[in-house]
């Protein structure tokens, strides 16, 4: 009754601490903690919690986020708030504050909280608790080890992958988010024990980070520790299901095969959806749960960590993490949105009224953009990751 199938045998955790959700950057601020309430709410409401188990998350402390940040970063993300920034003007530019990273109040604990919560999902997935872990509010890929970026101020995927690299030879990152996961790449940029393989809008003029070309693949020479270990799958605007799926599944396949990592990250940002408000692709719901579908069926024994990351339309941010939650768990969730869920307006979407009377899980509405991908191109690139991978050794 409430769409819970059989579950499949993986023992996933969904890692969550509320008090995220009521941060706010900044009235115009694209990014809205509060769409980790809206999932959650979905998740709920679907009795998804009943298949997993539910931890509630502790903020990460100062020594596990200085694993990765420097101390200098760290005092000052401990020290300002925008009472004081004022007196602060050189290091906020320093360290990467202003328009995307506002100082905000509760900031600190809203970064030690995402990140926390990463932290102990990596923990519960290396101590075999689960085969699966889930942290909706992490995934901020852009954070660099001494500044704030897009969005992002501590890098909680980095943190997760220190952690497991503890007790794997070899991590696998995989970021469908529509933006390129640099912090990550760079993090890990001299070293094969971490391989990152990011899709993204690429566009270095226009488009941030403006980084993640083909040809950025990792230290320059072959014999650099790190070589070939970044991956790149730069594209355009308004890729759709079939094409996005399609180069998914190829690229991803091969990577796992050639690597064979002890565990795997997946940032699921939900920004390459179709009528996101920053991005630029056509994905559909299922297309972009597909790929989390994938990659759990390419795992067989190893854990998987499963991070969020953008998203900026939140009631389709909150439709894919809950329907890629059920992918996770292996339940199958009925098509229409439960009844009784708070918040259940803001899933009727812009044009109130007409014809959403039930809304569905799986159907997002929004702007789409033009389809600037050729088959051809599409296969170079491919051919083009292929071609790197055989540098690349388990
Ligand atoms: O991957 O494009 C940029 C940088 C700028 C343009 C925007 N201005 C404000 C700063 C300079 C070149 N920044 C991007 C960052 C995208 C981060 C994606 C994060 C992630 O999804 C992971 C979580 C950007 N795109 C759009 C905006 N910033 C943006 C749009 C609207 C606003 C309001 C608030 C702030 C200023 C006005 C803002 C930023
Ligand atoms: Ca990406
Ligand atoms: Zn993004």
């Amino acid at each position: 009754r409430n769409g819970i199938e059989k579950p499949q045998g993986y023992k996933v955790s969904f890692h969550y601490n509320a008090d995220v959700e009521s941060h706010h950057f900044g009235k115009t601020h694209p990014m809205k903690p509060w769409r980790l309430m809206l999932s959650k709410q979905l998740i709920v409401g679907y009795g998804l919690q009943y298949a997993m188990e539910c931890y509630q998350s502790l903020p990460a402390t100062r020594q596990e986020l200085a694993r990765f940040h420097t101390d200098r970063y760290l005092d000052f993300l401990g020290i300002v708030n925008p009472l004081n920034m004022e007196d602060w003007k050189a290091e906020r530019d320093r360290f990467g504050f202003g328009d995307d990273c506002p100082v905000f109040d509760g900031m600190w604990d809203y970064v030690s909280l995402y990140g926390g919560a990463s932290l102990q999902a990596a923990r519960t997935l290396m101590s075999h608790e689960a085969d699966i872990a889930i942290n909706w509010s992490g995934g901020l890929h852009h954070a660099k080890k001494s500044a704030a970026s897009g969005f992002c101020y501590v890098n909680d995927i980095v943190l997760a992958i220190q952690e497991m690299l503890r007790h794997h030879a070899r991590v696998l990152y995989v970021d469908i988010d529509v933006h390129h996961g640099d912090g990550v790449e760079q993090a890990f940029w001299s070293t094969d024990r971490v391989c990152t393989l990011s899709y993204h809008k690429y566009d270095p003029e226009v488009f941030f980070p403006g980084t993640g070309g083909a040809d950025e693949t990792g230290p320059p020479h072959s014999r650099d520790e790190g070589a070939h270990h970044a991956l790149n799958v730069p594209l355009d605007d308004g890729i759709d299901d079939e094409q996005y799926g399609d180069l998914f599944r190829r690229i991803t396949g091969a990577v796992i095969d050639a690597f064979d990592p002890g565990a795997i990250v997946l940032q699921c940002g939900a920004d390459s959806l179709g009528g996101d408000r920053l991005g630029r692709f056509n994905l559909n719901i299922k297309a972009h749960g597909a790929c989390v579908a994938f990659v759990k069926s390419r795992c067989h024994d190893r854990p998987l960590l499963i991070l969020g990351g953008g998203g900026y339309t939140p009631r389709n941010v909150a439709r894919t993490w809950c329907h890629e939650t059920a992918l996770a768990v292996g339940a199958e969730l009925r098509g229409t949105l439960p009844a009784h869920i708070p918040y259940r307006q803001a899933f009727m979407g812009e044009d109130n009224g007409a014809g959403l009377l039930y809304p569905e899980l799986h159907n997002i509405e929004g702007k789409r953009h033009q389809n600037r991908h050729s088959p051809a191109g599409l296969a170079r690139l491919v051919e083009n990751v292929l071609t790197q991978l055989r540098y690349v050794r388990g």
